[in-house]
């Protein structure tokens, strides 16, 4: 049987990926809505050739649903539950759920076998901490994690459609010889904000208590529960930079035994939904232009941590709109499809 499909968020980034998804891996279903807040209902959006009005998103929207597709925000914390309670399994894409110890914490490559304990709501990761899981997982398969030092490149994307207009509106307004205008990046919420356009910023989402922002403590919490290790230690810096749509990661990991490059990148090699791009001789290293737009996360500068024979690193680069957020969910309804588990 085929399932009756929601998908939340339709008119944003993830939305849009997620309706290009479908139709690219040809995701069966037997009927299909798209829904939204009240501010974007009335869109008309096309998926595989058919024409679809947007509704405005309210708990009864999911009667009789099988499987929903939150794209993410503050929308999932009330329509998840009502979602839930009515049926459907929920795939979100918020961070709302994401440490529930009710609620798997999925990136299917890494540990498919969370999937079918859910109790109505599985949480799709964060992007930085979904990326570099595909880099973890293979090494932790060798020797187990004990410890990962982490800085992330990250692309505007993860702010969002606004995101992605902002940086390009800069790039006009510099070239233009005009005052850039910044009115979203590090974090809407805070009063600051600085143009991304030819610049870094050190800071994604609101900084806590530690002096860490949320971002990184999203890393640091969600790979412990992917992992199903809260004793794996995580010390990461996330980065925002001027890239469209791919998050890069620099990883530095430290296992129990020593690993070898050979084994590892080896494994990589077998590992789905991964590509090893790591060849120096020839200049070839995984670059966020050229992965953008693509399924598969990229891993080259696979080298020894040079005072450290237990240390390993390596660069990891993935589209952030796709393995970051709408492909990896979408995997996730694909496994529930295969096992006919709705
Ligand atoms: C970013 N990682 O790049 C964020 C976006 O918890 O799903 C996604 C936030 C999240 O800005």
């Amino acid at each position: 049987k085929k399932p009756n499909v929601a998908i939340l968020g339709a008119t944003g980034a993830v939305g849009a990926e997620f309706i290009t998804l479908i139709g690219e891996r040809n995701f069966p279903y037997e009927n299909l809505k798209l829904l939204a807040s009240a501010r974007s209902a009335g869109t008309e959006l096309v998926v595989n050739g058919q024409t679809y009005v947007v509704e405005e998103a309210t708990p009864e929207s999911f009667d009789g649903i099988d499987i929903a597709l939150f794209a993410g925000g503050s929308i999932s914390k009330t329509l998840a539950p009502e979602a839930a309670k009515r049926g459907a399994i929920v795939i979100d894409n918020s961070s709302a759920f994401r440490m529930d110890p009710e609620v798997p914490l999925v990136v299917p490559e890494v540990n498919p076998e969370d999937i079918l304990t859910h109790k109505g709501i599985i949480a799709n990761p964060n992007c930085s901490t979904i990326i570099m899981s595909l880099g973890l997982k293979p090494l932790h398969d060798l020797s187990p994690i004990k410890r990962i030092i982490v800085s992330t490149y990250q692309a505007v994307s993860g702010a969002g459609k606004e995101g992605i207009e902002e940086l390009e509106n800069q790039v006009r307004e510099y070239n233009e010889g005009k005052e850039m205008t910044a009115n979203l990046l590090p974090t809407g919420s805070m009063p600051k904000h600085y143009p991304i356009a030819f610049n870094l910023i050190p800071q994604i989402d609101v900084f806590l208590d530690n002096d860490y922002t949320k971002e990184e403590m999203k890393m640091v919490n969600e790979t412990q529960k992917i992992l199903h290790d809260d004793s794996i230690q995580v010390v990461p810096t996330t980065i925002r930079v001027p890239v469209y749509r791919s998050h890069s990661e620099s990883v530095l990991v430290e296992t129990e035994e020593p690993v070898s490059v050979e084994d590892f990148r080896a494994a990589c090699a077998n590992y789905p939904g991964l590509q090893v791009k790591d060849n120096p001789a020839n200049q070839e290293y995984p670059m966020p232009l050229y992965t953008s737009n693509k399924n598969d996360c990229e891993i080259g500068r696979i080298r020894k941590d040079l005072y450290n024979d237990k240390g390993m690193n390596f660069w990891i680069v993935g589209d952030q709109i796709r393995k970051g957020a709408a492909l990896n969910a979408l995997q996730i309804a694909e496994y529930i499809v295969e096992k006919q588990a709705f």
